[in-house]
């Protein structure tokens, strides 16, 4: 249901959405029209705000999630292959016009999507441009966000920049999700395995664990490479266990992991290194999970570099998403300005954060993910 409500001004017109709507109110598009009632002159301005709920946008959403299950493009190629039951020329028309309603619907959600994402632009023009331009948030998360801080405003709120950022505060608090646990467990070691893209900094992370009296730097660790392609890249690990007198092992087969795991047993922590030649093939996948099918971690933290792009984040995710990951581990952030991209990640991936990484120095630059402190960093 879409309803157009006119007042003189933009919050006389949302006050009736919302009256109407209540507070699902969404707003779609707002102009300016001129007052043609007899007790204005002409030059009396009202604002015209077309309206629907947040129910009618995920019901018109679903419906095409719908339909478009219906009819997939593998159905489509088996609909081709199969022999033809009746006139091949009427089934091809039934399924062109199939596609051309559903490339209809998809042109009409993708242009109901960009009419909410501009009239936000339109209610908090200021908020939604330092979001999506200063700090990196991805246009509908920064829509999204700048809608829920509208809908909780209240009275003058909307002229007063400092409730704006108070209530932005909030809504990015409320929207992260955090999971930061450092319990120990009892009568077993915790162990703790860290994956992802080579580069994003998962060994200098467990030095920082191992190390850092915040962290696991009081407890008994033990610490285990993965090397799946014998690349060597213990060597680092192997300098750092030797200083800080830590038992390191490195296992090369899946079949050596128990063992491995099984002479760390009086250990309080296992922290587990991961690396291969390319980490994002398939290949080192399937042998993490086999790893993983001797012994599983705990806890297994995917790092993620914050300078990368969002959406190279959600791919890489999604390449590790064949592993039961438990947390996001959010690394470098100190090499951007534009930390709504720790929001994004959060909202993207939908895993929980656990830690934060801050620079190279060990054990120093790493903290534990806080919603508050996150926020403070992405608005400061
Ligand atoms: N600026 C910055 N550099 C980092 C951070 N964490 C790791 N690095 C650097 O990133 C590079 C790769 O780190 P490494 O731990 O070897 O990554 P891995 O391949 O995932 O194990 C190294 O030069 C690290 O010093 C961080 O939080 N900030
Ligand atoms: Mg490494």
């Amino acid at each position: 249901m879409i309803r157009k409500f006119k007042a003189p001004s933009m919050q006389e017109a949302m006050k009736l959405a919302k009256d109407f709507f209540g507070d699902e109110a969404v707003v779609l598009q707002s102009r300016k029209v001129k007052d043609r009632s007899l007790a204005h002159t002409d030059d009396d301005e009202l604002v015209e705000i077309t309206v629907t709920s947040e129910k009618h946008v995920k019901q018109a959403r679903q419906q095409a999630n719908r339909t478009a299950r219906v009819y997939t493009p593998a159905d489509a190629r088996r609909q081709v292959k199969k022999p033809p039951t009746t006139p091949v020329a009427s089934d091809d028309r039934k399924m062109a016009e199939i596609k051309r309603e559903l490339l209809q619907l998809k042109s009409a959600m993708d242009s109901l999507r960009e009419d909410i994402r501009r009239s936000h632009m339109n209610v908090l023009p200021d908020t939604y441009r330092l979001l999506e331009q200063d700090k990196g948030f991805d246009p509908d998360v920064a829509a999204e966000l700048v809608q829920n801080v509208f809908l909780k405003l209240e009275g003058t709120d909307i002229r007063d920049d400092a409730r704006i950022k108070e209530v932005l505060h909030l809504e990015i608090t409320r929207g992260l999700s955090i999971n930061n646990r450092l319990e120990l467990l009892s009568g077993r070691p915790k162990m703790l395995c860290l994956v992802g893209p080579t580069g994003m900094g998962k060994t200098t992370s467990i030095i920082k664990l191992a190390t850092h009296p915040e962290f696991y730097g009081s407890k008994r660790v033990g610490l285990i490479t993965i090397d799946t392609y014998r690349v060597a890249a213990a060597a680092q690990l192997k300098t750092f266990a030797a200083l800080a007198k830590i038992p390191l092992e490195i296992v090369y087969e899946p079949a050596d992991f128990g063992a491995a795991v099984d002479r760390l047993r009086d250990r309080e922590v296992i922290l587990v290194d991961t690396a291969g030649r390319s980490p994002l093939n398939d290949d080192h996948l399937a042998d993490l999970r086999q790893f993983f099918a001797v012994a599983m971690p705990d806890e297994i933290h995917l790092v993620l570099s914050v300078s990368m792009r969002s959406d190279n984040l959600v791919a890489a995710a999604s390449n590790f998403s064949s592993l039961p990951v438990s947390n996001i581990i959010v690394s470098k952030i100190d090499e951007t300005v534009r930390l709504g991209n720790i929001f994004n990640v959060g909202r993207k991936i939908d895993l929980p954060l656990s830690f934060l990484t801050n620079g190279q120095k060990v054990p120093d630059d790493i903290q534990l993910a806080e919603k508050s402190k996150i926020a403070n960093l992405i608005l400061n």
